[in-house]
């Protein structure tokens, strides 16, 4: 009887590792490249929080921006490695969608506590703060991008996605499938 309860136990452990051992890595995959990325495609963004207007921007509301092309920025992941090249892309500033929306500011300082958090339709989040956006350089490399070579955005990062190309490691506010634009003011 023991000896059938140690087999059994044994069985359960090589199932158990075996299933992990397949489960791993798939979830390793997923986390970059999903199976089905069309699941995640967003066709308009939208803006929200402390401002006087909340917008729903599809592709051709990104248009009427003043236009920004960026010829090629080098991919470089969050752990170093370098993931390649994004070449070749429009966008528009994420400054110009803010400014339209109109930034909420009650009193003086209020500004210097927004915060921006750009989410994807996967979950994923990237986040900026006013300083970053409107009192520096890095502002004038945050971009929300539709089109790559002339065409609108593939199913792998498409229709609307974001990327702060001034970023030392740029792959972190890469977001892809942007779905939402929220700004908060942190003390609320
Ligand atoms: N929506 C979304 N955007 C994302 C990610 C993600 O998981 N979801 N991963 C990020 C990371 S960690 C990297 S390095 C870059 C590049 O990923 P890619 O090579 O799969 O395009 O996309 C970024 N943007
Ligand atoms: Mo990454």
């Amino acid at each position: 009887m023991i000896q059938i309860l140690r087999r059994r136990a044994l069985v359960f452990a090589f199932a158990f590792a075996a299933t992990g051992a397949l489960l791993l890595p798939a979830a390793a995959l997923a986390e970059h490249k999903p199976a089905d990325p069309s699941k995640y495609v967003t066709e308009r963004v939208s803006v929200s929080g402390a401002v006087q207007h909340a917008l729903t921007l599809k592709v051709d509301d990104l248009r009427k921006f003043p236009p920004q092309q960026v010829g090629e920025m080098p991919l470089i992941c969050q752990s170093g490695a370098n993931m390649g090249k994004l070449e070749n892309f429009k966008g528009v500033l994420l400054r110009d969608i803010l400014n339209k929306a109109e930034l909420v500011s009650r009193e003086h300082n209020d500004f210097k506590k927004l915060v921006i958090i750009a989410t994807a339709s996967d979950g994923y989040k990237a986040v900026f703060s006013w300083n970053e956006l409107f009192n520096s350089k890095l502002g004038d490399g945050v971009l929300v991008f539709f089109e790559k070579d002339g065409k609108l955005l593939g199913d792998d990062e498409g229709r609307i996605a974001m990327v702060s190309s001034q970023d030392t490691r740029s792959g972190p506010r890469h977001v892809k499938w942007l779905q939402s634009i929220e700004v908060r003011r942190i003390t609320e």
